[in-house]
């Protein structure tokens, strides 16, 4: 895209003095674009001279050590490039990080890190650690306490590597200061985000002692919440269509204009006025989380295992095919909006005609292939909850058990032609061990799915006509391709966008 097509706005950040009183964990593309603009926003708004009492400590803890050292170069200052679409681009200057750590295994900054977030000027502890994060199955919701990286933690509790990890150890050591606690918001795209990260906390904890486990439950905050904004990986074209623009820092992020952030209001500690700068505080997130979590993510997830096999590259090239948008259509209408309770005042109609919009904004370039990642963590909430319940109400799931079909497929490694890709998963060996073993007999390969109950709930495993569905699918996907299959699968559908 040539500099000079693009209409540019720039916002640049007002850096008055400011404390820490937010940690972030997670230092990804996601947090610069979404927490941290929330937050220079308030910072923004700080009467010069006064000093904002919230800026951010954000630190890695698993990867991308560089990242942090190339803020700690720049300032701490970074652009965020919202676009509108591909002429229309606001340029935000964000600083609202005032110090980046490198805390993981191999890293210096672990204890710099804890005595962090042991300071009881930092009153709120967020993360964006990615559904994996936090060690919990996805079936169960129980801590992986045999995974590795928790064992670590459970023999090294003052030497964490986990989230969990750090969040224990430095609740420890504010307990043992008769320091308060801090607040803990999640801001992972999980269902009940905060219920899942206080169960993985107190279930650490109880591996070390008993009455801090009781001191957390008791005193310690973890409020839920629903984010919102597509935040693509960075590529080097992004990288070289922004530095057209003449923005350069390492730090930088690509995402849409949208952005919403709704809020569980129960911070202790206190909190910024996030009202005022656009964040809704609410008493139960539960409507909010489950509306995105299976329409939005629901929707993605459908696109990028079926629209990867079909050999589709990017979100907007996907929904510009009449045969995916009736899919969605089909899945939205069929499957996902009658097991909702909408938020007050929300059309689900009106909100998947937004999403069909913000899908086809061609100039995020969203890779499938970065959605398509973490499956077994994110098709329990995308779609699998959803279609118990259909299943329990008798309710045919058409959609789900072609989206399943398409991610056991996605996960032999390449696409209908035979074209490789990544299986980025925690349980990718596991897959490739089924596929090993069942490849040749489709039905056993598929009830060897449904069997990893880490996944997929006994109501669904014992769901033969659910099973025989993906079987279907699958052996029709193989046969026919994506689209064919999809049409198929609609025809009698009437679509009201196709
Ligand atoms: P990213 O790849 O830019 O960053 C991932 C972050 O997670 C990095 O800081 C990495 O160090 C950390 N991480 C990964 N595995 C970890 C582990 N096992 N323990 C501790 N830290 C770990 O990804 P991005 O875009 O920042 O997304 C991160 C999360 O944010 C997503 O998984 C999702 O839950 C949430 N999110 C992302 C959106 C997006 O469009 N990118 C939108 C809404 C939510
Ligand atoms: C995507 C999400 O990568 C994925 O799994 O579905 O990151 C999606 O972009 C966000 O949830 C949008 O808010």
């Amino acid at each position: 895209m040539a500099a000079a097509d693009t209409h540019i706005e720039r916002e640049p950040s007002r850096r008055g003095p400011s404390g820490i009183g937010i940690v972030h964990l997670g230092l990804g593309a996601f947090h610069r674009a979404h927490q941290a603009v929330y937050l220079q926003r308030s910072i923004n708004r700080t009467p010069t001279g006064e000093e904002s009492e919230w800026g951010l400590c954000s630190a890695n803890i698993r990867s991308n050590r560089t990242l942090v050292d190339q803020l700690r170069d720049g300032d701490y200052r970074y652009h965020v490039a919202e676009f509108s679409d591909s002429e229309h681009v606001t340029l935000r200057e964000v600083s609202a990080i005032r110090e980046a750590l490198y805390a993981g295994p191999d890293g210096p900054d672990r204890e710099a890190l804890l005595a962090r977030m042991s300071n009881p000027e930092v009153r709120i502890v967020t993360l964006t650690v990615t559904e994996k994060g936090y060690f919990l199955s996805p079936g169960s919701g129980e801590l992986l306490s045999d995974a590795a990286p928790i064992a670590h933690d459970i023999a090294h509790p003052e030497s964490p590597d986990t989230a969990p990890g750090m969040l224990v150890e430095a609740l420890a050591r504010r307990r043992a200061a008769g320091i308060a606690p801090f607040t803990v918001l999640c801001c992972d795209n999980m269902p009940h985000n905060g219920q899942r990260t206080r169960r993985a906390v107190v279930s650490l904890a109880r591996h070390r002692d008993e009455a801090l486990a009781e001191w957390i439950e008791a005193s310690v905050a973890f409020p839920s919440s629903m984010v919102d904004r597509i935040v693509p990986a960075m590529t080097d074209a992004d990288r070289q269509r922004l530095a057209a623009l003449g923005v350069g820092d390492p730090g930088a992020v690509v995402c849409e204009t949208f952005s919403q952030w709704v809020v569980e209001d129960d911070f202790p500690q206190g909190r910024p006025d996030w009202e005022t700068d656009g964040v809704e505080m609410v008493a139960d997130v539960a409507p909010f989380e489950t509306m995105k979590l299976r329409l939005l993510n629901g929707a993605h997830s459908l696109l990028a295992y079926l629209g990867a096999l079909a050999g589709i590259e990017t979100v907007d090239a996907a929904v510009a095919r009449p045969a995916f948008r009736q899919l969605l259509q089909h899945y939205w209408q069929q499957e996902a909006i009658p097991t909702l309770s909408l938020p007050d005042g929300a059309d689900a109609g009106t909100y998947t005609d937004s999403l069909l919009a913000r899908f086809g904004n061609d100039s995020l370039h969203h890779r499938l292939q970065q959605i398509a990642m973490d499956g077994s963590q994110k098709i329990p909430q995308r779609w699998l909850a959803g279609g118990v319940e259909r299943l329990t109400a008798d309710d045919a799931i058409s959609a789900t058990a072609l989206g399943v079909a398409g991610w056991i497929r996605y996960t032999v490694g390449t696409d209908l032609d035979g074209q490789p890709h990544p299986v980025d998963d925690p349980m990718a060996e596991t897959f490739a061990a089924l596929h090993r073993r069942h490849g040749g007999d489709r039905a056993a390969l598929v009830d060897a799915f449904l069997a990893l109950d880490a996944v997929f709930p006994a109501t669904l495993r014992d769901d033969r006509l659910f099973a025989q569905q993906i079987v279907d699918a699958l052996m029709q996907l193989e046969s026919g391709g994506v689209e064919a299959t999809i049409t198929a699968l609609t025809l009698n559908f009437s679509d009201r966008d196709a």
